[in-house]
C-alpha cells in the first residue's frame, strides 16, 4: 500500500478549508495513516523544499510555510501518490483544472492550500522528515473491502 505526505498549509487552516479538503481525500478512498497539527520548525520546511533553495520564491515560500501551524498527514492507498497529486491539480490555482482542490478553492501560486509528495522517493523522504515511525498507524477500515477489490 503506497503512502504519501500531505500538508494542509497555513492558508487552508486560516480559510477554514481543512475539513472540506480532508473530505475530498477521504471520499476518494484514501486512508489516514497519521495526522497531526504542529508549528513546523524552519529546518523541516527547508528540508521539504530543499530542491527549491536558491529560487527567487524560496524565502517567501519558507516564510509562508512557517507563518503558523500546518496539519501534516500520511495518506495511504493504491497509487496514493499519483491519486493525491491528481486531486490537488496544478501548482497554481489559476491554472488548476476545475474539479481539483486547487482548481476549485484557490487563485494563487504560493497560497495553494495543500502539499502532496510528487514521487515514491520524495514521499518516503518527506514522511521521515515530519513523522516518527510510531506515529504512523497500520489498520483496516470496515469499508476498505468495498473500496479496493481483491484478487
Ligand atoms: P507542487 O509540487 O505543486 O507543490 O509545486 P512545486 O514543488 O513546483 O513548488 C513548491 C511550492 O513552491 C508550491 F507549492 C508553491 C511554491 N511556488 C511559488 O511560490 N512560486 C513559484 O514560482 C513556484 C512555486
Amino acid at each position: 500500500m503506497e503512502q504519501t505526505l500531505i500538508i494542509f498549509k497555513p492558508d487552508a487552516i486560516n480559510r477554514l478549508l481543512v475539513g472540506r479538503i480532508l473530505t475530498r481525500f477521504e471520499d476518494k478512498g484514501l486512508r489516514v495513516a497519521a495526522l497531526k497539527l504542529q508549528q513546523p520548525p524552519r529546518a523541516q520546511v527547508e528540508k521539504l523544499y530543499q530542491v527549491h533553495r536558491g529560487e527567487p520564491f524560496y524565502e517567501s515560500l519558507v516564510a509562508f510555510m512557517t507563518s503558523g501551524p500546518v496539519i501534516l498527514a500520511v495518506l495511504e492507498g493504491p497509487a496514493a501518490i499519483a491519486v493525491a497529486r491528481n486531486l490537488l491539480g496544478a501548482t497554481d490555482g489559476r491554472e488548476a483544472a476545475a474539479g481539483t482542490i486547487r482548481g476549485d478553492l484557490g487563485l494563487d501560486q504560493r497560497y495553494n492550500l495543500v502539499h502532496a509528495s510528487d514521487g515514491p522517493d520524495t514521499a518516503r523522504f518527506e514522511i521521515d522528515v515530519f513523522f516518527r515511525p510510531e506515529e504512523i498507524v497500520s489498520y483496516e477500515r470496515a469499508g476498505d473491502r468495498w473500496i479496493v477489490s481483491e484478487g
